[in-house]
Parts: C-alpha cells; structure tokens; sequence
C-alpha cells in the first residue's frame, strides 16, 4: 500500500513538475538577477525524488503540490506524523503545537520528552556502528579521518561526562570556539547530551566579539582548541580566548583541546587539558531527558540595530526541521555522503553539517580548509577523492573560483555528484551557470536554498527535482508547511502573482526560533510585530507569474558578505569608538567576489588635522578588533558630512548611489538639511578612486 502510493507520488510529481524562466524585476542584483530571464536549459538527470512513506494515509495526496497543500491545511497531523516516526522520544508529545503567530508564541510536540544526542548518534550506533559518521577533511589535502557513528557517540559520551564532572549541568549555557573539527562536533553534542545549550562563536571572531557573546550569554564554560589551521597559515585561537577570558569574569573554566599540540599557556584551575579530561571519563553517559522545548542552542547573529542577538532554538521543534529539509532538499540517501562546507560557527553549519546529516544517518563531510587551498582544485579534488554526492556551499566561493582556468575542475572526476547546493547569498548567474554547467556538468541539479539563523533550516528551495526540467538560479518554492507571503510598504498583504514585497511566513513551523536570548520584546519588535499575524524575515522577495519566490535581499540595514551577516550599525559602532571620529555611516556596496563589502563614510572631529589614510588604517584595526577580518570596510572615505533629512537621519540611498557611481539617479536631495554635502560626498569618493 505505501510503495503503491509512493510511486504514484512520484509519479504525479515527476508528470506535473517543469521548471521554466520566469520573470522578476531587477533588484538590488541589478544586471545579474535581469541575466536570470536566459537561464540555460539543463541536460536531463536521472533523479527521483526522495519518498515520504509517511505520506502514505494522508488523504488526497497524490503529488507534491498535494502533500504541500496538506501540510498547510492539516499541519498538525502533516508534522505530527513526521515527528512520530522521524524522532526516537523518551516520552511521546501530547499536542502537536500551540501557536500563536500575532503573539510570536511557538511551541510544538508539547508534553514530548526526547534527547537530540540519542536521536543523531545512539540510534544509529545501534543499527550501524561502523558507518562513517564524519569525514574530517583537515586542511592538508589527503590527510582526511574518517569518525564512525561508534567512535563519535563514544567522544561524545566521553566530552559530556567531562563538563558534569565540573559542573557544567542542564540549562547552563557552553560556548565553543573551535575550527571545524569532530571534537568540536562532539563538543556540541555533549552539550545536548547533557541539556547545556551550546553557543558557537565562528572562530574567526575577534576576542571582543568573542567576549560580548559569551557575557549575554553568561556562559561559565568555553571549549576552544590551541590552535587552528586553515589555507596552511595558524591561527592563535586559545590565545584570542585568553583575551576573551580576561574580560569574562564569569568564566570558570576553559578546556583546551589540541588541534596542533603547541604548548600554549595553561592558568592554573582555569584551563583544562580537553583530552586530559575526556581520558578519565567513560564512555557512556545517561543522557538528560529533555523536554520539547527544552533550548538546544544559541546562536548570535546580527541585526541593523544594536548588539548581535542570541537566536535560541529548542529541541524536538528544530531536529524535526534540520532532519527533514537535508533529507528533502538534498534527498540524501542511505550511502551518501553529504558535504557542506560551512563553518560549524553559523546556522548552515549547525543544521546542515552537524545536526541535520547526523540526525539522518548520514556520512557528513566537515571541511576545515578554504577552497583556494592548496590551489583552486581543492574542493573537486576532495569531491573526487571522497566520492561526494552532495555539495553544499555559498555562492561566494563559486565567484572566488570560477576566475581561475575551468581545468582546475575537469581534471577531477565529479560523477559521484548529485546535488549541488548554495545558500547565504543571491546566486548571481554567471556564478549559477558556472556552479551548474562546468562543476555539475549540467547533469546535477542545482539546489540554491532560503532561509536563516531565525528558521533553523530551509525555508524555500526548488524541490522536488525533475527530468528534463530547466534549471532557474533561485530558491523559487517553499517547504512543507512553509507559507510565505508577501507585504506592501503600507502593510497590505499583496496576494496573486508578480508582486514584490517583505517576505513574511504566516504558518508556524517546528524550526523557527523561539526567542532572543534574554531579550524577548526584541523578538517580537524584530520578527512579530512588523507585519502582525506573519513572521518577518527582514527580506524582501518577488513572487513570479507561476508563482515561484526569488529573493531581492535584505530590507533592513544588514549587509551580507560573502554569505555572514553584519548590521552596518555594529561596524559604525566599532569605528565611532575612535578618538578622532566624530560620526560614520556604513553602507554595503556589491562587490565581485564577496557579493557585498561595507563601505564607510566617516566625519573626522573639529580640528582633527591627521593624515587620512593614518586614520582609515587604524580604523580596519578597529572593526578587526572588535568584530572580526570579515566586516572590515573595503573603502574608508573621510569626507566633510553626511546627507541627513531635517529629523537627522542619514540618507543611506544617496551614499549607495555615490559608492556605486550612479550620482545621476540621486533624485532630489532637495529634502536634505544641507543638500550641498552631496556634491562634497561625491568629489570625496572620485578622488578616493
Ligand atoms: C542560512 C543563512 C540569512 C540571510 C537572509 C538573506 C540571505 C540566505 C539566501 C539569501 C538570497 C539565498 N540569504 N540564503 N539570499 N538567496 N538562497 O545564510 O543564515 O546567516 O542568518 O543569513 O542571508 O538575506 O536573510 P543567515
């Protein structure tokens, strides 16, 4: 009975499938996104569509559009019937959810009782010990270690035994800053394992932003390494963790695992030897009995105002989603192996290396090096030496490699792949093009996915694949149970079709986030209250004549590079901590390879007489101090004002204008306090250039 159906799913989905080019505006990707209209036809794959046997029983469901249609209309039973088979409960939930949108009130499986750790190692291990949990592909090509499910749940055990012999106990918060490593995966699956939510800090973040995180988050634990290596250069990082610390009195302990084995410093009853400690501990380790929406973890990211939020995400809610957006938009199969190479230190790395793969049973690829290392054949030299089957990456890198001679990828055998993914950023066309023709032959699908630290996993992506179907750069189609909709600047829902607007979902969905970290009205003010009865993603998106999504980006003051957010407003804030500034703007201008750099208008104070380019250098030093490498402005143009309206406020339009040399479209600045600081602006910015 459900093989019959399922092949009439697939066979429904296969039949009323066809992706075709569609139409939408010209936005903040100008000549790239109108590049879209001439997509290029894909030569047919073979693909199927991944099975949801739970399906079967469902009434009416014969195609995708009919399963995405039942998981709005019925989404308790649709996400109810997943989490029964999908999850291994302690306790079985009694409710499915209790929602309230217009309050931003989420919670799901209530009344269930489960742990995450049991659920992405314990039971597979019982299935399936030997198989490969994680592919370490460490940063020196060839000298990759493979982890099965036995050996991870065993260091895991073994880490998570080692924070309750010091303490570390339910509800207390443990941050990680760590490279990409399985003791890091490890590390963050102890602190499941024991009901500690965890908090990852990229460690590419400075010892500044490093303390900020874990001071909101009060955590009396950080986990680090001695070192990191990445792209052959080393990285201090228990070193940036000391400076961190320093400033941290709340800090009781920090362990120490060896990533190079340099001696570094140890402070008698603060540091601890990681590996020292794990040694002593056993193997096993009862897990904790966690409640539904129990917090699993927090994870800062940046908004346009004000100091980066701790996302925090629940248990059963977001494992449910982060199981089942891999295994549907990836369609990961029982063999796979799935590599995306996204640091652990955001949300692709938390959903789509760690929890995700893991919680599918899946052999997940964790990538510690960059693609440029040791030359531009990394990746496809690892696809070919890994037989990867999915690669999931952001669209930075694919405009990073594809300056350099297409041999750098021919010259590796890529058959093993099927999916290629993207996601953090607008796919540009060339980059999409290139991604899908000369890495995938044409013959992969292209998979470029939406969604946000705020959703736990993907919210809009081009599923189900198909045959013969032409390939359209975009996320285009929600999710199940994912309904996406549109609003006017008036707050007037735009229903039909060729509309553009702020991208709002109005269905609740197990992956959302559940609050801001100590800061619950700012959960709501951000996401809730914009758009009263809808989550607000901050983006803002078109809905085509077929109906299919494509994203404009951001709507707020948050720029994205190369895929990592940044609030304009935390690098202004950096900058005005300089003694000789008096006021900054920054804005995000495109860049080639990065998609967007910031770019910072500063006014120095009265009398300041100092050479500029003094200044401007000592103010990268500032951002990369206080936020990390990646937020530093690109330009830095000292100029005499800034262009505010009467009330004060700065014109961001017209100085991304000027930064894009369009100062003929600056429209009338007739409105400005002092419309002359334009042409000072401009003259400021050509003799910059
Ligand atoms: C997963 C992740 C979220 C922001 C999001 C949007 C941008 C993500 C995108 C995309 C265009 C895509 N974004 N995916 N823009 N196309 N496929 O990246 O989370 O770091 O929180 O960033 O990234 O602007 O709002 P996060």
């Amino acid at each position: 009975m459900a093989a019959a159906l399922l092949k009439t799913i697939d066979r429904a989905v296969k039949s009323s499938f066809s992706i075709r080019t569609s139409v939408f505006p010209p936005a903040r990707f100008g000549r790239s996104v109108a590049r879209c209209l001439s997509t290029t036809p894909a030569k047919a794959s073979v693909q199927t569509t991944t099975p949801m046997p739970e399906a079967d029983g469902f009434p009416g469901v014969h195609t995708h559009q009919d399963l995405y249609d039942f998981s709005l209309r019925e989404p308790d039973t649709f996400w109810g019937t997943l989490a029964k088979s999908r999850i291994q409960w302690i306790k079985s939930f009694d409710r499915v959810s209790d929602c309230d949108m217009s309050a931003g009130k989420i919670e799901w499986f209530l009344g269930g009782q489960l742990n995450v750790s049991v659920n992405t190692l314990d039971r597979h291990v019982q299935k399936m010990p030997d198989k490969v949990a994680l592919i370490w592909e460490r940063d020196e090509p060839g000298t990759e270690v493979r982890i099965t499910y036995r050996e991870l749940l065993a260091m895991t055990c073994q880490l998570a035994n080692t924070l309750r012999s010091h303490g570390v106990k339910k509800g207390d918060r443990v941050c990680i800053y760590m490279p990409n490593s399985p003791i890091a995966v490890a590390a963050m699956q102890a602190c499941a394992r024991i009901g500690a939510p965890h908090s990852v800090v990229f460690a590419g973040f400075s010892a500044d932003a490093l303390a900020s995180r874990i001071q909101d988050a009060n955590c009396e634990t950080v986990i680090t390494t001695d070192q990191a290596v990445r792209g052959g250069k080393v990285i201090e990082l228990k070193k940036t963790v000391d400076d961190a610390v320093a400033n941290c009195p709340m800090v009781k302990r920090v362990l120490v695992a060896q990533r190079t084995g340099k001696e570094v410093p140890m402070k008698h009853n603060l540091d601890f030897s990681l590996e020292e400690d794990m040694c002593r501990q056993s193997t096993e380790c009862t897990p904790e009995i966690m409640d539904s929406e129990d917090p699993l973890f927090m994870l800062y990211t940046s908004g346009s105002t004000g100091k980066p939020k701790g996302i925090l995400h629940t248990q059963a809610g977001y494992l449910l989603y982060a199981t089942m957006t891999s295994k549907f938009a990836f369609d990961i199969r029982e063999d796979d192996i799935f590599s995306c190479v996204a640091d652990i230190g955001w949300i692709t790395g938390h959903s789509y290396v760690v929890y995700g793969p893991l919680s599918n049973g899946a052999t997940t690829v964790l990538f510690e090096s960059i693609p440029t290392y040791p030359n531009p054949g990394r990746y496809w030299e690892m696809v070919e030496r890994l037989k990867i089957n999915q690669f999931y990456l952001a669209p930075t890198a694919v405009r990073l490699l594809l300056k350099f001679d297409e041999s750098w990828v021919k010259k590796y055998d890529r058959s093993t792949l099927r999916k290629l993914g993207c996601v953090g950023e607008p796919l540009n066309v060339e980059a999409g093009d290139w991604y899908s023709q000369v890495v995938g032959e044409g013959r992969c699908d292209l998979v470029d996915t939406w969604w946000q630290t705020e959703t736990g996993g993907i919210m809009i992506t081009p599923r189900p694949s198909q045959p013969g179907a032409e390939i359209l750069h975009g996320p285009m189609r929600p999710f199940f149970g994912i309904e996406p909709v549109l609003f006017n600047d008036e707050g007037k829902e735009l229903t039909g079709k060729d509309v553009s607007g702020a991208l709002c979902v109005r269905k609740p969905w197990p992956g959302i986030a559940r609050t801001i970290f100590g800061d619950h009205e700012r959960y709501l003010d951000t996401y809730f209250r914009p758009y009263p009865g809808t989550y607000f993603s901050g983006d803002g998106a078109h809905r085509d004549h077929k109906g299919y999504y494509h994203i404009t980006g951001r709507m707020d003051d948050v720029i994205n590079i190369s895929g990592h957010r940044i609030g304009t407003a935390e690098i202004e804030d950096a900058m005005d901590e300089h003694h000789d500034v008096a006021e900054t703007a920054v804005i995000g201008t495109p860049h080639e390879v990065k998609g967007e750099v910031p770019y910072a208008f500063v006014i120095l104070k009265e009398g300041v007489r100092r050479d500029e380019e003094d200044i401007a250098k000592e103010l990268k030093d500032l951002v990369r101090k206080t936020i990390a490498a990646y937020a530093v402005p690109d330009t830095i143009l000292i100029t005499p004002g800034l262009p505010k309206t009467r009330s004060g406020k700065i014109m961001r339009r017209i100085l991304r204008k000027i930064s894009t040399d369009k100062e003929e479209e600056l429209g009338d600045v007739s409105t400005l306090a002092e419309p002359s600081v334009v042409d000072a602006i401009v003259q400021s910015h050509k003799a910059y250039k």
